[in-house]
């Protein structure tokens, strides 16, 4: 098949999901064309049958604001004339679904349109009332809708009245990449007295609600040594700096921004902390699951379909924060059962949430768009 497939490509789980994807439909011999503004940032090394066409806003002085959109959907249109695509996959429903219309109404019927809601894309820009009309647009014109979680189809249908199916497709890690690698010795670096790493990694934004870790950190602190790591960046950043300055835990607390290699990262934590207050999915606490992580979170969006509660980690309610810190003090002192969580969680996200049995789940999806026959191999859902 040949594929077009648009994403934010800038860091961030819908973006991660979008390229992962696409770079295991290449190796099942697909030719996917990233259609996006700047090169996804996990696209990585050469790919035979992966191609990129940038998407370039040029700039006029009649234009208040350049009219990327329609650029955007222009380029769709060029790419599945040239490349002869059979469909376009695009995540994220603002502005990708109508982009991608616009396109297929240039193109024509043959281009099928696939799009893939994320979470906030729903949870938080379907609340505004200048887009909601437009992404239920989206979605109704879309020829397939997937969502990554039971409980966002659940929201989407509550918020905009959507009609049309929209069948769950989970997130998914390449488990050939994602598994607990030997960090013994940088592990030491950050934590040279053998101190217990929890580990926070987002965008930094107050969805994720990332001044609850601060306070499960200062609690957990109370009863054992640990040392706290930051990884992202994002607009409440400034604000947790102060925070933790002003609790004089600066030497405990390690900022470490933006990371290209997140399993070697999370490998050298010892429980990942997920306070989000809205979460579709929770890619990060997938990735914690699949480096043997167990994860402390809320019962926030589609969380507890990830996390199963007191099996790979526990499920909090949104700001209780003395339970979070006692869960986790209960998983570090306690060796059996964190050995426990870790294996069951290793378990469960290779086998729940395996990138070949999700890539094969899409791929059946579009075979079945496009009239051709399924492989037989695949479980739904
Ligand atoms: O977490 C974010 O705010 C980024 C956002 C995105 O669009 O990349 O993440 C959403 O999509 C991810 C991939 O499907 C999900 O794992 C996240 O849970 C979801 N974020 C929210 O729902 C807040």
């Amino acid at each position: 098949m040949n594929i077009g497939i648009t994403c934010y490509p800038s860091l961030g789980g819908s973006g991660v999901v979008a390229t992962e994807l696409g770079k295991l439909l290449a190796e099942r011999g697909h030719n996917v064309h990233f259609i996006t503004s700047s090169m996804p940032f996990r696209l990585g090394k050469f790919h035979p049958n992966i191609f990129y066409h940038e998407v370039e806003v040029n700039h006029y002085d009649v234009f208040k604001y350049p009219p990327y959109d329609l650029t955007l959907a222009n380029r769709m249109a060029q790419v599945a004339r040239n490349e002869n695509l059979d469909l376009l996959h695009v995540h994220y429903a603002v502005p990708h679904a109508l982009c991608a219309y616009l396109a297929k109404q240039m193109v024509g019927d043959r281009l099928k349109i696939v799009t893939t809601l994320h979470g906030t894309d729903i949870t938080v820009l379907g609340y505004d009332s200048s887009l909601s009309d437009m992404i239920r647009f989206g979605i109704e014109q879309s020829d397939l809708v997937t969502a990554v979680s039971n409980d966002l189809i659940r929201q989407t249908k509550d918020l905009l009245h959507v009609n049309k199916e929209i069948i769950p497709v989970y997130n998914f890690v390449d488990k050939r990449r994602y598994f607990r690698k030997d960090v013994q010795e940088l592990k030491k670096v950050f934590a040279p007295n053998g101190e217990k790493i929890l580990m926070h990694i987002s965008n930094f934004r107050p969805v994720k609600r990332v001044p609850d870790v601060v306070e499960v950190f200062r609690l957990v602190r109370r009863q054992i040594p640990a040392k706290l790591m930051l990884i992202g960046e994002g607009p409440d950043l400034c604000e947790i700096r102060k925070m933790i300055l002003a609790y004089g835990l600066d030497q405990e607390v390690y900022f470490l921004g933006k990371q290209e290699d997140v399993a070697e990262v999370i490998s050298m934590a010892d429980v990942m902390l997920l306070p989000s207050e809205k979460e579709s999915f929770g890619l990060v606490a997938l990735e914690a699951m699949a480096c043997g992580v167990p994860v402390v979170t809320t019962v926030a969006g589609g969380l507890p379909e990830v996390v199963l509660d007191g099996v790979c980690g526990y499920l909090c309610q949104i700001g209780d924060v003395e339970t979070m810190a006692k869960r986790t003090l209960s998983l570090l002192q306690d060796k059996a059962l964190y050995d426990q969580f870790s294996k069951n969680s290793i378990e469960r996200s290779s086998n729940t949430f395996c990138h070949d049995k999700i890539a094969s789940q899409y791929e059946n999806l579009y075979k079945k768009l496009l009239g051709r026959e399924a492989e037989r191999t695949s479980q739904p859902v």
